[in-house]
This record gives C-alpha cells, structure tokens and sequence, in this order.
C-alpha cells in the first residue's frame, strides 16, 4: 500500500530484529563455550564491551538459519562463505540490509583482531604493488592477511588503468592471503560500501592484517580514515615544491607517506621528495595524537624500504594500541558510523515518501521549486511532520 512515516520507522524494525536476531545466537554461543572450554580467553576486539555475563542467559534460536550458518562458516575460516559474506554486505540494497546486519552482529564478538590498513594514492602511483609487496612480507612475518581494493578497472569508463594490479597474482596465491576486488560500482567514498563491514568479516575469519586500497581518486579518499587504525598514502617522485598536484586534506590524514617508485632513475628524485613532504608535514597537524607521521622512500617493485615500512606499521600499532588512541578511535569510528546509517537509512525512506506524486512532502518540494517557500523553511515543516507522526504520504490509508 502506500507509505507514509511508517515507512521511515520501519526502516528500523528489520535492524532492530537483526540486532536481537545477533544477541541470540551470540548468547547461544556464549552458553556452548561456557560449558565446553570455560570463559573465552580472546583478546579484547570489537566485542570488549559486549561480552557481558547477562548474555549467556539468553534464550537459545529455535533453529539455524542462513546467517548463522553463514556466520559460523566464515568463523571456521571459509573464504567462500566469507566472500559470499562480502557480497552481501557490499550489496547495498534495502532487502539485503537485515541480513547483512545480523551477520556482521553475529560474528562481531570474534572480530577486532586485526591491524587495519589504509592504502592510499593517486591511481597508478604503486597501491595495489605496494599492497602485494607488504602483504607478502607481513605473511613471512606469519600473519594472514586480506585486501580490500576498489577494483578500477570495473568502471563504466575507466577500462584498464596504467597496468592495473588488483589481481595481485603473487599475493594471491598464497593460502594466509585473501584478496577480495570490489567493483568500484557500488563506491562510497572512494571505498567499497559496506567495507567496514567487510574488515569485521575478515577478522572473523581470522585475518590478522586488514589492508583497504582506495580507488586513488579525489577527496572521496578521505572516507577511507574512518574504518582504518592508519593511512599510508603513496605518492610518486618528482621534482617541484607543490606536492605534486596531491590535495593537501590527503596529506593531512596520513600517517605515513611513501615516496614510491624510489628505483632506477626516479631513485633520486624520489629522496628529495622525501624531503620535501617531511617538510610540508610539519607546517600539518597530524592525524593521531599519538603519531608524528613518517615519510620515507620505497620501491614497491624491487621490494626496497617494505620491510621497513613493516616495521614502522607495527611501531604504530604498538605504540597507538599501548597508550589507548588505536580503541578510542575505533570507538569514535564505530558510533560516528552508527549515525551514517541512521543518516542514509531515513534518506532512503523519505525518497520513497517523496517520489509519491500525492504526498505533502512532494508538495513542500513543489513550492520550494515554484519558489514560493524558502528551501530550510519546508525541511522544517518536513521535519515537524515526522516529528509529530503525521503521515507524509498523501494516501490515507
Ligand atoms: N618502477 C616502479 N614501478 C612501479 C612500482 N610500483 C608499482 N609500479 C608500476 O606502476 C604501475 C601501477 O601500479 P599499481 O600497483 O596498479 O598502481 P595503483 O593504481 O596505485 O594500484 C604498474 O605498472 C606497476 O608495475 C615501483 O615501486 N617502481
Ligand atoms: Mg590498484
């Protein structure tokens, strides 16, 4: 029938139900480990605050369904389940959105292990090399690690980028790797949707290294800082003092920026680079507290400078998980995203209110066009409707 504010309130319900659906068969779980191996003995992930012992009391599912078996499946470390997991976080559409919920709350508990890492940088400058290079090292190291990368060349118009990379052969073969390219269709802000929860996905499944490569494009790139413990911005070598066409809010989220591409001839230029952005870095404020961001030379080709940069990461997330920052912004993150799909979801649902023809909020948009009624003028009517429960739509029920 027809929408109305109902619609907007309805939103929640299939979220709210996911989210019980979530606490139960956590709970479940809960009371199966309590009595088969005594308290859970992980460390502290996403689920710190959520592990309370009221949970274990919680009435146990009549019966599995698809999203605990789909959960439990990536729990044990399945990457078939944890792609098609992917899949169904990344798809976007209001159908899916319960069930995406429910598993992303069903695997929560098991998830925040993991070192979460922003590859950043214009396309072509080295990112998904770099990932690669630094994923196979960090696996030498004895880590799993898993990519997520914005696959470039899936766009309407972009064809093949500069000798794209996302396939990651090298990478791919190994069995502690898991490389997922996501089209860049479904962007949101320069990253795939539904990527943070895709690294909770991961870290279900037991990846211990999260690395995120960004499409390479605008200030979109700067999405990325929110589902990341730090970013690692790639720049190319060059001469001249304007950072190379760089847009400085990019440099500003850093951590760290490497010059790549520091072999051959372009190994001289890529030092005075390094130069000069460890210069403009200190005119910056830098991202974390707790951080001054680095900038040195790499060559993600010949494999120069990545073990270094291994261990600067891992001085970062010693040093930020140490003293606090690393869990304070995740906490941050966590509640800011919280209110992103609370945004997203009521513009959705009042889209639909306002494709109806009839409806009194199509008619405050007709006069606002005609102008007639100042724009903030018919959001607060709007926004008093909703607020008052009267219907938007304009078919009584
Ligand atoms: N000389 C050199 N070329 C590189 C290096 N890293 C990447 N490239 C080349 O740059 C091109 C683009 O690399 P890619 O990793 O796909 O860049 P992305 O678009 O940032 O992901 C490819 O032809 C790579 O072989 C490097 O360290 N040195
Ligand atoms: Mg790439």
């Amino acid at each position: 029938m027809a929408h109305d504010l109902q619609v907007v309130v309805a939103i929640f319900v299939p979220l709210a139900l996911a989210c019980a659906i979530g606490w139960i068969i956590y709970g479940r779980r809960l009371a199966a480990r309590g009595a088969a191996a005594g308290p859970a003995a992980k460390p502290a992930g996403n689920g710190a605050a959520a592990r309370s012992e009221s949970n274990a009391s919680l009435p146990a599912a009549a019966a599995p369904s698809p999203v605990r078996e789909l959960a439990d499946a990536i729990l044990s470390g399945q990457r078939r389940a944890l792609s098609r997991g992917i899949t169904l976080v990344e798809s976007g559409h209001p159908r899916d959105r319960a069930a995406a919920a429910g598993l992303v709350q069903a695997v929560f508990a098991d998830a925040g292990g993991a070192i979460r890492i922003g590859i950043s940088g214009p396309p072509g400058v080295g990112k998904s090399t770099f990932a690669e290079a630094i994923g196979l090292h960090a696996i030498a190291q004895g880590k799993r690690v898993a990519v997520l990368a914005v696959d470039p060349s899936s766009t309407i118009s972009g064809g093949s980028i500069l000798g794209d990379k996302t396939r990651m052969e090298r990478l791919g073969r190994s069995d502690s790797a898991y490389i997922r390219p996501s089209p860049s269709g479904g962007l949101h802000g320069g990253i795939a949707r539904g990527v943070r929860e895709s690294v909770t996905l991961c870290e279900a499944a037991g990846f211990d290294v999260v690395l995120i490569e960004t499409m390479g494009v605008g200030q979109a790139e700067l999405a990325v800082r929110e589902v990341v413990d730090l970013v690692a911005l790639l720049v190319q070598p060059g001469g001249g003092d304007n950072l190379q066409g760089i847009k400085r809010g990019i440099v500003e989220i850093a951590d760290f920026v490497l010059v790549n591409k520091a072999d051959g001839d372009l190994k001289r230029p890529a030092d005075l680079s390094v130069g000069e952005y460890k210069r403009a870095l200190r005119l910056m404020s830098p991202p974390s507290e707790s951080w001054r961001p680095e900038v040195f030379a790499c060559s993600a080709v010949e494999g120069t400078g990545i073990d270094h940069a291994w261990a600067r990461i891992a001085a970062f997330d010693a040093a930020t998980t140490k003293d606090g920052t690393r869990d304070s912004a995740r906490a941050r993150q966590a509640a800011d995203a919280v209110w992103g799909y609370v945004n997203l979801a009521l513009r959705e649902a009042l889209q639909e209110v306002r494709a109806e023809p009839q409806s009194p909020a199509a008619g405050w948009e007709a006069e606002v066009r005609a102008g007639r009624m100042a724009p903030a003028a018919a959001a607060i009517t709007l926004l008093d409707m909703v607020r008052d429960g009267r219907s938007l739509s304009g078919t009584p029920k």
